[in-house]
C-alpha cells in the first residue's frame, strides 16, 4: 500500500509518499512548499489557496496512491457560506486580534479547563470566534485540514484530535461541548460531525483528474500525528514535537484536569487511538526562524558559539525584530548581550533547552508519571546542539527522529499500523557540567 501524507507546518508544507518496507516506514518527499504568515494591513493571514495549490502539485507528483491524509497546525479555520464558499481568508493564529480576549472571557478559565482541558493560549479557536466579524454570515466552520479535505472531496467533517484544540470539545467524552457553545453564543450547527482518525472522509472529486482516491482522517492535528510517529520502545517516554513550536509532553490514557495542571497551563489534547496528549506549548524554533528572517540568511550560514545568557522563550511568540528583542531581554535581566549572530543563536538554543527541561519536569510531576527517555521529532531533531543541550538539561537520553514525525504518523494511521520506525534515529546521552538549576533560578527569578 502506498499513501500520500500531506503535512502542513507553520514554516513549510510537504507532500510525502509512505510505504512499508521490511518492517519500516519509508517516506519520500515529493513536494515541499513555503508557508508562513502573510501580512495585509494590520492582519496576518495564511495563504490558503497557495497551500491548496501546493497540495495539488504534490499529489500529482506523488503518482498513484491508495489513500491521502492531511494534517496541519491547530486552532485556525475557514468559515463557509450556506453555499459552501469560503468567507474571507483564514486568519493566522499569531494575528493580534485576540489580545486580551482570554482575560475578559465570559466563562471562567477554571470552568473552561475542567470541561475542555485546554491551556489558555490567546489563539484558541473559542477566543478567535469571540472576535470573528464573519460569524453572522457563516453556516459552517472547518479547521484547516478539514477545509482542505472538503475542497478535495466535497465532504465535510471535523477530525477529533484537531477539534480538541478549539476549546469547544468535552475532553472526557471526546464530543463537542454543545452546552458551552450555546453559552458563548455559538450555534452548534456551525461545527461538523466528529471523525476519529482512521475513518474515511470521502474520495477525491472527479474534476481533479487524480482518480477516486479515498481521503482518510488521520491525526489531523500535526502534533497528534507527530506523537504517532514517535519510535518509542516502551510507554515510559516523553515527546518534544520540535519545529516552529516545541510541544513538550506525555501520551496518557486520560486527561489531567487538576488546578495545578491548569495553573501550569498544560493542555489535554486528544490523540489517536483514544489517547490524551498532555503537553505544554513552548515557543520553539520560531524564535530562530524569525532571527534568520530578519538577517535574511539561512541557518547553515550562521554558526553558534558558547555564550551563557538565557531568555524566557515565552516572551517571544509575537513576530518582528527578534534579534533586538533578545538583546534587550538579556540587558534587562543583567546578562551579557549577544554581540554576534552566532551568540544570538546560542542564546536561543540554550534558552529552548532550558524551557524543554521546565516543561518536561512539570509534565511528569503534574501527571505523576516517570519516563526514561525523551523523543524529539520534527525539524528540530536535525539541530544536534539543541538535542544535546536538551539531553543535558533534562538529564535524560534524547532520541532524535524522525525529522518528518508528523508525516510519519499521518502515513502510519493510513497504513493502519503503529509502532513502526521511520528512518534512523540519533541518540544523545546527557552530559554533566552545566548547573541547569542555577541557570533556571537566575533567569526566571529576574
Ligand atoms: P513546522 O512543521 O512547524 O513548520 P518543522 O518540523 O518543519 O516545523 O521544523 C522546522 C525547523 O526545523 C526550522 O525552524 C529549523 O530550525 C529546523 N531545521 C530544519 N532543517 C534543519 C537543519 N538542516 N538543521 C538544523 N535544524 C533544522
Ligand atoms: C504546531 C501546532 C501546535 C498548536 C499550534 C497553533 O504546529 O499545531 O500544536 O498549538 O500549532
Amino acid at each position: 500500500m502506498r499513501v500520500a501524507a500531506v503535512d502542513l507546518g507553520a514554516s513549510s508544507g510537504r507532500v510525502m509518499v509512505g510505504e512499508l518496507a521490511s518492517g519500516s516506514l519509508v517516506l519520500s518527499e515529493v513536494h515541499r512548499f513555503w508557508n508562513g504568515p502573510v501580512r495585509v494591513g494590520d492582519s496576518l493571514y495564511w495563504d490558503i489557496l497557495a497551500l491548496y495549490r501546493g497540495i495539488l502539485a504534490g499529489l500529482r507528483e506523488a503518482g498513484p496512491v491508495d489513500s491521502i491524509g492531511i494534517d496541519s497546525w491547530a486552532v485556525d479555520y475557514g468559515l463557509l457560506s450556506p453555499s459552501g464558499a469560503l468567507l474571507g481568508n483564514p486568519v493566522h493564529y499569531r494575528d493580534s486580534r485576540t489580545a486580551g480576549v482570554a482575560s475578559s472571557f465570559p466563562v471562567p478559565a477554571s470552568e473552561l479547563y475542567s470541561r475542555t482541558g485546554v491551556q489558555v493560549l490567546p489563539f484558541n479557536t473559542i477566543y478567535q470566534l469571540a472576535v470573528e466579524p464573519l460569524l453572522a454570515s457563516a453556516s459552517q466552520l472547518l479547521l484547516i485540514p478539514d477545509l482542505l479535505a472538503y475542497w478535495l472531496t466535497g465532504s465535510m467533517g471535523a477530525e477529533v484530535t484537531n477539534a480538541s484544540t478549539t476549546g469547544l470539545l468535552d475532553v472526557r467524552r471526546r464530543q463537542w461541548d454543545v452546552e458551552l457553545m450555546r453559552r458563548v453564543g455559538l450555534d452548534p450547527s456551525l461545527f461538523g460531525s466528529l471523525q476519529e482518525p482512521g475513518s474515511r472522509i470521502g474520495v477525491l472529486s472527479s474534476h481533479l483528474g487524480l482518480g477516486p482516491v479515498p481521503v482518510v482522517a488521520v491525526g489531523s492535528h500535526d502534533t497528534a500525528s507527530a506523537v504517532v510517529g514517535v519510535p518509542a520502545s516502551s510507554s515510559r517516554f516523553a515527546f518534544i514535537s520540535c519545529g516552529t513550536w516545541s510541544l513538550v509532553g506525555l501520551s496518557l490514557p486520560s486527561p489531567v484536569l487538576s488546578a495545578e495542571s491548569r495553573a501550569a497551563n498544560f493542555s489535554n489534547e486528544l490523540g489517536v487511538d483514544g489517547t490524551v496528549r498532555y503537553l505544554r506549548n513552548v515557543t520553539g524554533l520560531w524564535i530562530l526562524q524569525e532571527c534568520l528572517r530578519s538577517w535574511g540568511v539561512p541557518l547553515s550560514s550562521v554558526g553558534s558559539v558558547s555564550f551563557g545568557s538565557v531568555v524566557d522563550v515565552e516572551k517571544f511568540s509575537e513576530p518582528g525584530d527578534m534579534p533586538a528583542r533578545i538583546a534587550a531581554a538579556c540587558a534587562r535581566t543583567g546578562q551579557k548581550v549577544p554581540s554576534s549572530r552566532a551568540e544570538t543563536v546560542r542564546c536561543i538554543v540554550d534558552s529552548l533547552a532550558l524551557a524543554h527541561r521546565r516543561a518536561l519536569r512539570s509534565a511528569m510531576e503534574l501527571a505523576g508519571v516517570d519516563v526514561d527517555v525523551v523523543h524529539v521529532v520534527g525539524g528540530g531533531a536535525q539541530n544536534a546542539l539543541l538535542c544535546q543541550l536538551t539531553a543535558d538539561a533534562c538529564g535524560m537520553p534524547v532520541v532524535a527522529g524522525p525529522v518528518e514525525g508528523a508525516a510519519a504518523g499521518n502515513a502510519l494511521v493510513q497504513l493502519g499500523v503503529r509502532g513502526v520506525a521511520c528512518g534512523e534515529v540519533v541518540r544523545y546521552l546527557p552530559r554533566g557540567g552545566v548547573d541547569w538549576g542555577a541557570v533556571e533560578g537566575r533567569i526566571f527569578a529576574s
